[in-house]
């Protein structure tokens, strides 16, 4: 049967990207009846650096953002990924499975580590070996992601395949990307070509799940535009790509289609199309907003939250990993 396993770093708050492209869909497996694993990727969060405050209000806030978004953590396995090692103890083998140039064609090593690679850590090289260990520790079958971390899921596929190869087993399931909908990819709104990240240094860049309604309406208004009204077909905005990113915001908050959002606005001005997009936007966002401060009152309850996440995930992970130790020679006597 279907297991969805999926992640988000807490190396920031939660994003419009975030929510629309991976917490969004993975309240729709949840609520389809999937059997689904969420985790708060604070060993991943680490592959750059963290001040260790932040990264635990971040961390906190981040499962307090995907219980107001809607994961319910009693139908859902929510937990941070450190306090289950089997993440750890698995993507050290995959890290003797995976091959250097394999790590080195990924397209987010490149854009993170930038020119000065010999600086970047070792872990953000390795990442994509700990992303493949999240998910084969269950046997997921399908991961929900935004289009950014499609070739981090093929590697992941790699992997499996060569450890059941290198060691002649049927182990690992080769695992599905699930990427669908219009919010798979929601670009800066500052630059078109860019894609909104919680990491990147301009905050008018990206909608913040703690904004406020009145900083949602300022920063849909401020961004970047071409001055031409609004086509009637999407083809017409193949060229226009802060334009078609807002007509992709609109009907991925609306759960309709780009298609549906140019019908209705054809000929009309970004002037009229953004208040209309940011109403849309603070009616969806701010109740989650409000639920997630509301839960951050009370710190204790979100890391027992996670903590019994972390419980029930590592009762899925040991025998997983157990299972590989075996399968690559290692003695447990004990
Ligand atoms: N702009 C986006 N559009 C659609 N989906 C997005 N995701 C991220 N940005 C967008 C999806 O969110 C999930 C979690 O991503 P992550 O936190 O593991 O790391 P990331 O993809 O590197 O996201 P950020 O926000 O850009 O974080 P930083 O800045 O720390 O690197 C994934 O499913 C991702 O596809």
């Amino acid at each position: 049967s279907p297991r969805i396993f999926s992640g988000i770093q807490p190396s920031g708050g939660l994003t419009l990207g975030n929510y629309l492209g991976a917490l969004k869909r993975f309240v729709d497996k949840q609520n389809e009846g999937i059997e689904t694993i969420y985790c708060l990727v604070d060993m991943h969060a680490i592959t750059v650096w963290q001040d260790p405050a932040a990264l635990r209000h971040q961390t906190r806030e981040m499962a307090a953002g995907f219980i107001a978004a809607g994961i319910d953590p009693a139908r859902s396995i929510l937990f941070n990924q450190s306090q289950v090692t089997a993440h750890a103890e698995l993507a050290w083998i995959f890290n003797c499975v995976a091959r250097m140039g394999w790590m080195g064609r990924m397209t987010q090593w490149k854009d993170k580590a930038g020119k000065n690679s010999e600086n970047a850590s070792l872990g953000l090289f390795a990442y994509p070996a700990l992303m493949a260990a999240d998910i084969l520790a269950y046997k997921a079958t399908h991961v929900p992601v935004g289009e950014d971390q499609k070739q981090h899921l093929e590697l992941t596929r790699d992997i499996a395949a060569k450890f059941n190869n290198d060691f002649k087993v049927n182990f690992f399931p080769i695992t599905e990307p699930v990427i669908e909908g219009a919010g798979t990819r929601v670009m800066s709104l500052r630059d078109g070509s860019k894609k909104m990240s919680k990491s990147d240094p301009s905050d008018q860049s990206r909608i913040n799940l703690t904004d406020d309604a009145d900083t949602i309406a300022a920063k849909i208004r401020k961004a970047k535009t071409d001055p031409e009204p609004l086509p009637d077909t999407v083809e017409a905005l193949k060229d226009r790509p802060e334009a078609r990113n807002l007509v992709n915001i609109y009907a991925a908050l609306a759960g309709s289609s780009p298609e549906a959002v140019v019908t209705e606005f054809a000929g009309a001005q970004f002037g009229s199309f953004k208040p209309k997009l940011a109403d849309l936007a603070v009616a969806v966002l701010s109740p989650i907003t409000a639920e997630m401060s509301r839960l951050m009152q009370d710190p204790a309850e979100i890391d027992r939250i996670i903590g019994q996440g972390a419980a029930r995930a590592d009762a899925i992970a040991r025998p997983i990993v157990d299972q590989v130790y075996d399968i690559v020679g290692m003695i447990r006597s004990r």
